[in-house]
């Protein structure tokens, strides 16, 4: 059953070519974007595994939706229809639309953050740590040990130590805490489940210390499938009824809408119930985002998005998803390729660190097997690594990455199997020459969120030359 995987639960009705350039040209595009991927242009990339973020098809319905637009400055259709679908997804009762999920984070997290604080989270995605640290808070990540062993089954890799993290509550104090965060999926540990008796822990240690409890949801949808999929008690229960109940335990959420959610742009900022920090928040949200029923949105936008959040519990479409991702992962596992393991719901991320142990994590391994994958096959992954997690606030110094991952991020309802085939293809091939790639050094290294703009250059070593010369 290893490779077995599901047929797509949808027809294509229109079809976006991609092509593949020369060998020769993908190598001078890659020095012309100081080898690193983010600064390639889409039309050089063949399949494009940067990121599930946007990148997704809509549904005929969602398409149809987008005709429904009304684009009034104040009171929108669409913000209604959108307010009742959050309501009936997560039960929440505020919201506020955002331009996408980083916009809810501007928003919600000064509200919260005095400086010094910390915000306890299983492992911060980038722009949240960046949100975090811009108001002068803390990010502290206390994910379990076994997501950092990518050989080793565990099926909630994404879970909170919480015994770890009632340890650091006691020693720093509860007031020294803005908040707890939990990420769903966790992204950093590749694209990993929280399990329902782990969120009710985390959400009994914040209730014992008052703290107030959050989510970053970005892909709570897949979350809950792998509850039902994973957990003690939950087979029988619906994807639908998973999410009611994950969200029970939390005051609110950010919502990054561009993946789960399935548009191409959009964000939430949801509350169950605290109307005085709703009250605030939409205070903000005009300055910085918008008017609060449109919240940088076309009413058009919004109406996809109400769309959206109802398809993306279809648990057709999601099982069918994770099995796209389970394929490649799979597939890779069996060829040698050393992957986090079990895969997660948007992506497979290759284990860079053991796949190219000669290079050191200061010289960026992930992002050195990110740029071969191009060269060899036009494929665009994403280093998750060192260079994503970059230098600490306060020293300067360059925080040590418990892991290098090359992230390969499956888009939603937009590449086939046989896309997925092409990538183990060139990954196999690039094992059996892992030992020439050389590391980077930065020719440019911006201070915040570096890896996005960063340009590098390979490392000339004397070993590196010599096996150039081979
Ligand atoms: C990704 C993108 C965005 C994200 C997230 C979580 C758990 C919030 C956000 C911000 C970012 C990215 C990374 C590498 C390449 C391209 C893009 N994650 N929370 O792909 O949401 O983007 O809507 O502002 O994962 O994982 P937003």
């Amino acid at each position: 059953m290893n490779n077995a995987h599901l047929a797509e639960p949808f027809k294509i009705k229109m079809v976006e070519p991609i092509r593949m350039i020369s060998r020769e040209r993908r190598e001078q595009a890659l020095i012309e974007a100081g080898y690193n991927p983010f600064s390639l242009r889409s039309r050089d990339v063949y399949i494009d595994l940067l990121t599930d973020s946007g990148t997704g098809a809509m549904s005929h319905n969602q398409w149809a939706g987008l005709m429904l637009g009304d684009e009034s400055y104040a009171g929108s259709d669409n913000f209604y229809h959108l307010a009742e679908s959050v309501a009936d997804i997560f039960g929440y009762r505020y919201m506020i639309p955002t331009h996408q999920g980083r916009g809810a984070e501007q928003v919600l997290f000064p509200q919260l953050i005095k400086p010094g604080q910390y915000v306890l989270g299983n492992m911060h995605f980038d722009t949240t740590k960046a949100h975090i640290e811009m108001p002068g808070g803390r990010a502290r990540n206390f994910v379990i040990d076994a997501a950092y062993d990518t050989t080793t089954y565990h099926p909630f890799k994404g879970n909170f130590d919480v015994e770890k993290m009632e340890r650091f509550i006691d020693d720093v104090g509860a007031e020294a805490v803005a908040f707890i965060l939990i990420t769903v999926t966790c992204n950093s540990s590749g694209g990993q489940p929280v399990s329902i008796e782990n969120i009710k822990a985390v959400h009994a240690c914040a209730k014992k210390h008052g703290i107030r409890l959050f989510f970053d949801s970005a892909r709570y949808a897949e979350n809950a499938y792998f509850i039902q999929q994973r957990e003690e008690g939950y087979s029988d229960k619906s994807v639908r009824e998973i999410v009611r109940e994950m969200y029970s335990y939390g005051d609110g959420s950010t919502v990054s809408a561009k993946k789960d959610p399935l548009v191409n742009i959009g964000g939430l900022l949801i509350f169950k119930d605290d109307e005085e920090l709703f009250r605030a928040c939409q205070a903000m949200v005009v300055p910085l985002e918008g008017f609060p029923t449109y919240g940088g949105l076309a009413g058009r936008d919004m109406e996809c998005l109400a769309r959206g959040l109802q398809e993306s519990v279809d648990e057709d479409y999601l099982a069918y998803r994770i099995s796209q991702v389970g394929y490649l992962g799979n597939r890779l596992r069996d060829a040698g390729v050393p992957i986090q393991y079990p895969t997660g719901g948007h992506a497979v991320f290759v284990d860079a660190g053991k796949m190219l142990p000669h290079i050191p994590k200061g010289q960026f391994p992930a992002h050195a097997l990110a740029n071969e994958l191009y060269i060899e096959s036009g494929v665009r992954g994403v280093e998750i690594g060192s260079l994503l997690l970059g230098r600490d606030p306060e020293t300067g110094e360059q925080q040590d990455s418990p892991m290098e991952l090359l992230r390969l991020t499956i888009p939603r309802r937009v590449y086939t199997m046989n896309h997925m085939d092409v990538v183990v293809a060139a990954l196999v091939a690039i094992q059996d020459r892992a030992k020439e790639i050389r590391g980077l050094e930065f020719t440019y290294e911006p201070k915040i969120l570096r890896h996005f703009t960063a340009r590098l250059r390979p490392i000339e070593t004397e070993s590196a030359a010599v096996a150039g010369m081979m």
